[in-house]
């Protein structure tokens, strides 16, 4: 049976491929699923716009497939939440993680640590023959928005994002550990469970 994951970010496919891979299922990405579709997000939430990215495929998968998405992002407190829906879209889609990096910590000039407070948040959905009417799922990993960039592992704000408990931005972790405590490996690791309880 096939798992198709409802997602065009090369960076996440990644991390998914790596915290499904224990399961005894095919995970495919939509383009390997050969699906090729423009998916609008005006969802409000991360589930939301999850669970549309999960119907938007499943409407051109087969009948017994497995499709699940995620819609993640970025929170920062000092900014009332931003960018969070809207992490891929802020500054334009086209602008680099150099550029939407630096311009947060630019934001963030003179803000003392405990002020810097910020979570990566990601929502799965999973559409599928046992219920259709969708799962969601929700993880979280609170950390605060650093001073400069640093590391090179991840993607996306990875380099500005850091955590206490390593003392490191999740650029800088290797991509065991990112995905042992990030926000995708929360959620996915839930909706194994539950996933796990229905199939
Ligand atoms: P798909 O919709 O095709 O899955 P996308 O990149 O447009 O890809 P989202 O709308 O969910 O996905 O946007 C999520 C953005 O949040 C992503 O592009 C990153 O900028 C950021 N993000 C999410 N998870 C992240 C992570 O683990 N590390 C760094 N940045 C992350």
């Amino acid at each position: 049976r096939r798992i198709i994951f409802a997602t065009g970010n090369e960076g996440k496919m990644r991390e998914i491929r790596m915290i499904l891979g224990d399961l005894d299922l095919q995970v495919l990405s939509m383009k390997e699923a050969g699906i090729d579709i423009d998916i609008v997000e005006d969802g409000t939430t991360f589930e939301e716009n999850a669970l549309i990215k999960a119907r938007a495929v499943a409407a051109c998968a087969g009948r017994d497939d497995i499709v699940l998405a995620d819609d993640s992002g970025l929170e920062i407190d000092y900014l009332n939440g931003e960018p969070g829906i809207y992490s891929a879209r802020y500054m334009g889609e086209d602008t680099s993680y150099r550029i939407k990096n630096a311009n947060l910590i630019g934001r963030l000039e003179g803000v003392p640590k405990e002020k810097r407070t910020a979570r990566f948040v990601c929502a799965i959905a999973a559409v599928l023959p046992e219920a259709a009417e969708g799962i969601v799922v929700r993880g979280v990993i609170e950390g605060y928005i650093g001073w400069e960039e640093k590391g090179t592992n991840g993607f996306g704000y990875d380099p500005i994002f850091y955590v206490d408990e390593y003392g490191c931005s999740t650029a800088e972790l290797d991509s065991e550990t990112k995905n042992s405590i990030s926000h995708r490996g929360n959620a996915l690791r839930l909706m194994k469970e539950r996933l796990a309880g229905i199939l």
